[in-house]
Parts: C-alpha cells; sequence; structure tokens
C-alpha cells in the first residue's frame, strides 16, 4: 500500500488573452500575466497526480488546514473513501473549503492513479467511449466590434463555427455588466438559426437572473426555433421556479449548472421535475467522484447528464459513460484563439476533429503540463507532508 506522503502547491506565472469583467465573465484581451496553482499529490511509491486551479482556492490555509490532514497518510488509490473524508472536512471548515478545492484534491489523486496504473483516467473509471461531439460554447454577449455585440454578430460567428466543423453551437448572450434583455437574445437566437439552418443542434445559457415571466416567453421563442436545451435563465436556486418553467415549454431545460449540493442537489432537480436533461460540473460540484454518481443518477431515470465546462476532468466523466451526447468546447469568441495552449501546456487536451474530441490516451487525466515551464515560473509554493 503506497500511502500519500505530499499535498504541495506551486504557484506560477502564465500568460492568458482574456480579460474577466465586473461580473466574472470572460471576454478577449491583450496578453496579460495571471497567476495559476498547480496542485501535486504524492504517495509513498514516488507517483505523482496534478490538478490545475485557482492559487486562492488551493491556498495555504486550505492544504495545511483541511487537504493535507485529510489525506496524508492515507491509501492513495482508495479514491472514494478519500473524497469523503475531505467532504466531510467542508461542514465545519466555515467556508474555507470549497467544492473546487475538493475537485482539485479529487483530480489530482485520479490522475495520480491513472498514472501510477498507465491507463487514462476515463478508461480507469469504465471506458465508455473513445470520442465526443463537440458543441462550440460562445463567450458571453460584448460591446467589441466585430466581436459578439449584435445578433449579427452571433450569426455571421455560428456560420465560422459549421465551418470549422461543428454540429451543435451554444450561445451565452449577453448578461450585466452588458445590456442584456429578452427581446435581445431572442434576436440573436433567431439570427443564429436563420444562419445555420435547422440541422445544427442550437442551445441557450442566457442571462442567470430572469423572473419566471422572462424566462418563459424566452422559452416559447426557443420553442419555435427549435433549440436543443435551455440553460440558466433564472436563479436555480428556485427549483420551483425550473419546474414551473419545464412544464410549460417543449425545449428541454438543462440543470443545475452552479448550485450548491453536488449529486444531493441533482438528485432534487430531478425529483421536483425541474430539468429535463441533468447538469453536472467536474470543478464546480467537488470533483470526479460526485459528477460519477450524477451521470449514474441521471441515466437510471433514463435522462441525459450533459458535463458542464471544458478540460481533462470533463473529459475523464465522459469517456466513462454512455450517458450525455456532448462536450463543451469553449468558450469562443471571433477575437480569441482556442487552439493554441497557453505557456504552461504543452498541447491542449481537447483539439476538434471532424467535429469531435478524441478523449486523451496518455495515462492519468491527460494534461500535457510543462513542468519546465511551471518551475522557471514559480513564484510561490507550500506544501502538507509528515514532520
Ligand atoms: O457566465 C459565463 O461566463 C458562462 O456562462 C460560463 O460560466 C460558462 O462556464 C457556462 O455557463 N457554461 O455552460
Ligand atoms: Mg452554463
Amino acid at each position: 500500500m503506497a500511502v500519500v506522503e505530499r499535498v504541495a502547491v506551486t504557484v506560477f506565472t502564465t500568460v492568458t488573452r482574456s480579460v474577466v469583467d465586473g461580473h466574472g465573465h470572460r471576454h478577449p484581451g491583450p496578453p496579460r500575466e495571471v497567476r495559476e496553482a498547480l496542485l501535486s499529490i504524492t504517495d509513498g511509491d514516488g507517483a505523482t497526480g496534478h490538478c490545475l486551479t485557482g492559487p486562492d482556492t488551493v491556498r495555504e490555509t486550505v492544504v495545511g488546514g483541511y487537504l493535507g490532514p485529510a489525506l496524508l497518510g492515507q491509501d492513495a488509490t482508495d479514491r472514494e473513501r478519500l473524497w469523503h473524508r475531505v467532504a466531510r472536512r467542508q461542514r465545519g471548515a466555515q467556508g474555507n473549503l470549497s467544492d473546487r478545492a475538493l475537485s482539485a484534491a479529487d483530480q489530482a489523486l485520479w490522475d495520480l492513479m491513472g498514472r501510477k496504473l498507465g491507463l487514462p483516467v476515463w478508461k480507469l473509471l469504465g471506458g465508455a467511449r473513445d470520442r465526443i461531439p463537440a458543441y462550440a460554447s460562445t463567450m458571453c454577449g460584448d460591446d467589441i466590434p466585430g466581436g459578439l455585440a449584435t445578433p449579427d454578430d452571433y450569426a455571421a460567428f455560428a456560420k465560422e463555427l459549421v465551418s470549422r466543423g461543428y454540429r451543435g453551437i451554444k450561445l451565452h448572450t449577453w448578461m450585466p455588466p452588458q445590456r442584456y434583455g429578452v427581446a435581445r437574445d431572442i434576436e440573436a437566437c433567431t439570427a443564429v438559426r436563420e444562419a445555420v439552418g435547422p440541422d445544427v443542434a442550437l442551445m441557450l445559457d442566457s442571462n442567470h437572473w430572469y423572473s419566471r415571466s422572462e424566462a418563459l416567453a424566452l422559452g416559447r421563442a426557443l420553442d419555435e426555433l427549435r433549440f436543443a436545451w435551455y440553460e440558466e435563465p433564472m436563479e436555480e436556486a428556485s427549483v420551483q421556479s425550473y419546474r414551473w418553467l419545464a412544464d410549460q415549454l417543449e425545449t428541454p431545460i438543462l440543470g443545475p449548472e452552479t448550485s450548491w449540493g453536488k449529486h444531493m442537489a441533482r438528485a432534487e432537480w430531478v425529483a421536483a421535475g425541474a430539468c429535463d436533461i441533468l447538469r453536472v460540473g467536474v470543478v464546480g460540484s467537488g470533483g470526479i467522484v460526485p459528477a460519477l454518481k450524477a451521470v449514474h443518477l441521471a441515466e437510471s431515470f433514463g435522462m441525459d447528464c450533459e458535463i458542464h465546462g471544458n478540460g481533462s476532468g470533463a473529459l475523464a466523466v465522459i469517456g466513462a459513460t454512455l450517458c450525455g451526447r456532448w462536450y463543451e468546447r469553449g468558450l469562443l469568441h471571433p477575437h480569441s484563439d482556442y487552439d493554441s495552449p497557453p505557456p504552461h501546456l504543452r498541447s491542449i487536451v481537447d483539439p476538434l476533429v471532424d467535429g469531435e474530441v478524441r478523449l486523451p490516451a496518455a495515462p492519468g487525466l491527460g494534461d500535457d503540463l510543462d513542468h519546465e515551464y511551471i518551475a522557471a515560473h514559480a513564484v510561490a509554493s507550500w506544501e502538507s507532508a509528515p514532520q
């Protein structure tokens, strides 16, 4: 048995070509330096697993106060047990141990196990399929000339995305601090449908704070436009509002994406009839362990479960199961280059081939980390190890 011997974080500088607005939405921007963190977990055999995350998510007190004490000395291969050991510490952590930190630890442990066994994590978890159609997920609307500032901009970009091979497109429309509204959303969705024709799957992820009546008016337009799903038009804490909406629309409602409560919140949504397609994210819902539980829950009810977000963790769950039809590739924008890796990666994990993404063949999660770059750009580090 090889036990966890070290839980370590390296914070490094890298370069991004995006800016984040006052409400947390990313848009294209000039190159600028940002900080990222690599969480690394090492066992007694010297095997190490990694997960990229935000420095604040795995700050020193999180590693020293929660992750280290829960994991050190434990059999590194006990994935389910270790997930519960970390998750149980959230109750008394006064909000300091987030689902994102739990997810980073869980993903690093899966990465460790995959690397150790020489298997991609999606194979280790079940190995259900080796490719998945990708939908192009746009950035949110903006006011950038030639960007996503008008319904015509969305239509022109949608045509471009189809020419790149995508058979599905999801619009993130305008949200605060941009000028937003149901009428603008309907114009953009109509322009895109007219631009790409009836055979491309279209989805909408709109402003998340519409009222019931606004969400219903927008949903009725999506019914006319034959959209494949309608995502997060209202505050997700109100499960009854989603049930009310789902009861009145033909377009499938997809959710919840941001709800607190891991797989258990997803069970409540299914039981309430609040969604037609379930949603779970590996990063936001506490890791691969709870995401798999949500996918199996959906499958047991004959529902699809669509995984939120891009990246290696999402691909691990997608490749492990047959439930869910798409990989969310993005966020995309006419002025941004998704296909070139940032400097700390040697290649991207999700290149597009004929409208699909192939599951990674490398052992572990499949992130092609440039460890030399990360070491050369390290600005801080901390760890938890036995004294
Ligand atoms: O608000 C945003 O910037 C996007 O909606 C983003 O959170 C995206 O991850 C999403 O919701 N995808 O489905
Ligand atoms: Mg979304």
